[in-house]
């Protein structure tokens, strides 16, 4: 009897899931398969990436903005692809800088806001092998270089288009001064991009994303977003979809990006409403000021200020996504290079405090942040000057304390104000102090 009516309730329960799913397809739910799952798990381990902002606008050497902020009409812009000719683009030296820096991906512009794409698009005659001296597809050996090196490679996607005659009405950006007629066919613009995301996601091998820009230039509009992203999931399922619209995650979203700031912050003002969901998470920085080649920016960020960002995303579960823009002759700035090679020497040493971790147990600090791998808890001390830092207790028990880098013990006393964490000042490194805590279960 008590079987019988457990395979009932049973059938009830199948029933009931069945109905779920049934409606959840009719409904256009997205139900990422068990490959985009298993990226989004590699996606959150692996913490650091090469962004690379590339475009014909570096030619001009005044960022990926120029053709927007130096008002530059669309028949004088055009004129710009004929000077691209990197004739020392070494795809291999990217690929080979990236993973000696400790990145794990790379992510560069296909098409940024100017519309320009920087691939062998067989819908749109403005692209690098029609209108470049330089003539080949840099995407595609860029592809085959990052494949052959194994490291993954994600394609930044502007739906944001200064160029295109369809984009419209238009948005914030790319207005009158571009010299369109102001008229065009949305739904048109949109095949169009799901045309050239079809390309690229069937010409390249494998893409591990596709990350969307541009779509705050017009907040109102219909992106029909659930047609494109069923597109990409349709045409590599594994391949995880983000977008940079500033907002809380989006259905059929694999995860989740911050620009220029970290989970939660809003420095920049972009973001007043950005809610913080449950994918993984990424922010992305430049390594001066500018995301495109900027021939006047010499901010350059320091080896310090580039792994106490690395560190501290770290500490919010995030990915770091470090950009750089090469040079019009394919060349990445030797400055950059440099100190992509000593946060790289860094992570050779610390590697084990970041990779692989999960943000926490304490929430970020003024003083640092923490990160947490099974029975290890690395305390990241960036801005701390006394000999004592106590914070708050932990949940599980603290069995030892090390200096991470040389194993010294470091002496800690738990009562019911806390943990007190005792580095003598010798030890303490103006970079990121890490103490390792090894807690019991
Ligand atoms: O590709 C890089 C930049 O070119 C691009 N995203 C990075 C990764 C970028 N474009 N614009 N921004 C970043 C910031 C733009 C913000 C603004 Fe606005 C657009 C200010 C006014 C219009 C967003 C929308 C904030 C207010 C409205």
């Amino acid at each position: 009897m008590k079987k019988i009516e457990f395979t009932i309730r049973n059938l009830k329960l199948r029933l009931a899931i069945a109905f779920v799913l049934m409606a959840g397809i009719l409904h256009g739910q997205y139900n990422p398969t068990d490959e985009n799952l298993k990226n989004r798990e590699w996606f959150q381990e692996a913490k650091f990436g090469l962004f690379i902002h590339w475009g014909v606008y570096s030619v001009l050497g005044d960022g990926e903005w120029a053709m927007n902020n130096q008002q530059i009409p669309i028949s004088a812009y055009e004129k710009l692809p004929s000077f691209f000719n990197p004739t020392e683009y070494n795809p291999a030296e990217w690929v080979q800088m990236a993973k000696s820096a400790g990145m794990k991906y790379i992510t560069i512009t296909t098409k940024h806001h100017d519309g320009f794409a920087m691939f062998d698009s067989k819908v749109s005659g403005y692209n690098i092998v029609k209108k470049t001296p330089y003539g080949k597809d840099i995407l595609k050996l860029l592809a085959d270089e990052c494949h052959r090196q194994g490291i993954k490679l994600f394609f930044y996607h502007s739906q944001l288009d200064w160029h295109h005659p369809d984009y419209f009405p238009r948005g914030f950006t790319g207005g009158s001064y571009t010299g369109r007629k102001e008229q065009g066919d949305w739904n048109k613009y949109l095949d169009y991009m799901d045309a050239q995301l079809t390309e690229l996601l069937t010409n390249y091998g494998p893409v591990a994303g596709i990350w969307f820009d541009g779509m705050w230039d017009k907040e109102k509009a219909d992106w029909r977003l659930q047609q494109t992203y069923s597109l990409i999931h349709r045409l590599q399922p594994g391949a995880l979809v983000g977008s940079n619209h500033h907002l809380a995650p989006i259905e059929g979203e694999d995860f989740q990006m911050f620009e220029k700031d970290l989970p939660g912050h809003n420095t920049t003002g972009f973001a007043p409403e950005q809610k913080i969901g449950d994918l993984p998470k990424e922010t992305c920085e430049t390594i001066n000021n500018s995301w495109g080649f900027n021939l006047k920016d010499n901010h350059h960020k320091t080896k310090k200020e580039l792994v106490q960002y690395l560190v501290k995303a770290a500490g919010y579960g995030a990915n770091f996504l470090l950009n750089v823009g090469p040079m019009p002759n394919g060349k990445i700035q030797p400055e950059h290079q440099a100190v992509l090679k000593q946060v790289g020497d860094w992570l050779k040493v610390y590697g084990e405090t970041i990779y692989d971790t999960q943000g926490g147990p304490l929430s970020a600090r003024d003083w640092g942040v923490m990160t947490q791998k099974r029975n290890k808890i690395y305390v990241h001390i960036l801005n701390w000057q006394d000999e004592a830092l106590t914070i708050p207790g932990l949940e599980k028990k603290i069995l030892s304390a090390k200096i991470f880098n040389d194993k010294s013990p470091v002496k800690f006393l738990e009562n019911e104000f806390g943990v007190s964490l005792k580095v003598a000042k010798e030890k303490r490194d103006e970079v990121d102090t890490v103490v390792e805590l090894e807690v019991g279960d």
